[in-house]
């Protein structure tokens, strides 16, 4: 018979995604979950007919030059590929999919938890009260910010982006976009969203702002220290696409000045530490990069890569294909 595929996956999948792999390639599993170091992946891409990374692996050009010639399929665990060089890797030949899709929902779901904690300080209220800090109620006290007719600002209106405005709606927010291109018609009509070609435009008249862009050359610190102060200062910023999009530290800055008015992050620039800054704040909600963690998603997200490794091996396109001019 002929040889089994080798596929190395950098990072302990679900039980379900790892056994049917099993069945399907001859797979290498990271049993201890220990996130691979450098030489690890260069030994990875040497040896591997498929590569299986996710965000803790950091696939660039120099770390290309050391792939072996059986090296032809780059399968990201994830939708966001900056971890991967795209185009360093076509160049060796080497194919790239991501999975997008199955995490839209569950990413735009925890969007709406972070706009919601922030707004109306759902956390630093549950913190308080575990802190035996709930002494009696009083008219003024813990005072939030009303999500009806709250101007909402979108940066990046793709799958994700389109899910948020949708959820924003039936808490009756004011749905605001600003994207590369314009949607059509028909969805900026279901989605009753107004676009602004200029983002500096948008934001001097945002509320809460969300962003979901990927992270590539063009949108590294979009939201500069310039822009973040375009911002009214009563604005919130909620992120759960990339950290390198907002710079970070003018944030954490501005929040602790009261130049704006508090921020829901799931992401950080400089992944896993965060600003120190940002962890003694009390209108900031923080989370673990886990927009995306839920028991189903991550299923669906294995099922997206072994249906993108298995339909490259069989010699077609694989579905989720990554152009590098998409980016
Ligand atoms: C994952 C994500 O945490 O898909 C993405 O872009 O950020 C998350 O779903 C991670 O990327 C898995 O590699």
């Amino acid at each position: 018979a002929a040889r089994k595929p080798k596929v190395v996956v950098t990072r302990k999948l679900p039980d379900p995604v790892e056994a049917r792999m099993g069945e399907l390639f001859e797979v290498q599993l990271n049993l201890d979950d220990h996130a691979f170091s450098r030489a690890e992946l260069a030994l990875a891409v040497a040896e591997a007919d498929v590569l299986v990374p996710t965000i803790t692996d950091h696939i660039d050009a120099a770390l290309l030059q050391q792939a072996g010639p059986n090296l032809k399929l780059i399968a990201n665990f994830g939708a966001g590929v900056d971890n991967i060089d795209v185009a360093a890797a076509n160049a060796r030949g080497v194919t790239v999919t991501n999975t997008p899709g199955v995490l839209t929902e569950d990413t735009a779901d925890m969007t709406i938890a972070l706009i919601m904690a922030s707004a109306r300080r759902v956390v630093e209220g549950a913190n308080l009260v575990q802190a035996g800090g709930f002494k009696g109620w009083a008219p003024t006290w813990m005072l939030g910010k009303r999500l009806k007719g709250a101007r909402l600002g979108i940066i990046g209106m793709g799958r994700i982006g389109e899910a948020v405005a949708r959820r924003a709606r039936v808490f009756g927010m004011e749905v605001h976009y600003h994207n590369r291109r314009r949607v059509s018609p028909r969805i900026e009509e279901e989605l009753g969203a107004t676009y602004w070609e200029s983002l500096d435009q948008m934001l001097a008249r945002t509320d809460i702002l969300t962003l979901h862009c990927p992270h590539t050359p063009a949108t590294y610190h979009l939201m500069s220290a310039r822009r973040l102060h375009m911002l009214p200062r009563h604005a919130i910023i909620v992120n759960t696409a990339r950290g390198e999009v907002i710079d970070e530290a003018s944030m954490a800055d501005m929040l602790a000045d009261g130049a704006l008015g508090g921020a829901g992050l799931d992401v950080f620039e400089h992944e896993p530490s965060i600003n120190p800054k940002l962890l003694k704040l009390p209108n900031v909600v923080l989370l673990p990069h886990m927009s995306s963690a839920t028991v189903e998603g991550r299923i669906e997200m294995g099922g997206k890569v072994m249906i993108n490794i298995q339909t490259f091996l069989d010699g077609h396109k694989p579905p989720d294909r990554v152009i590098p001019s998409m980016l």
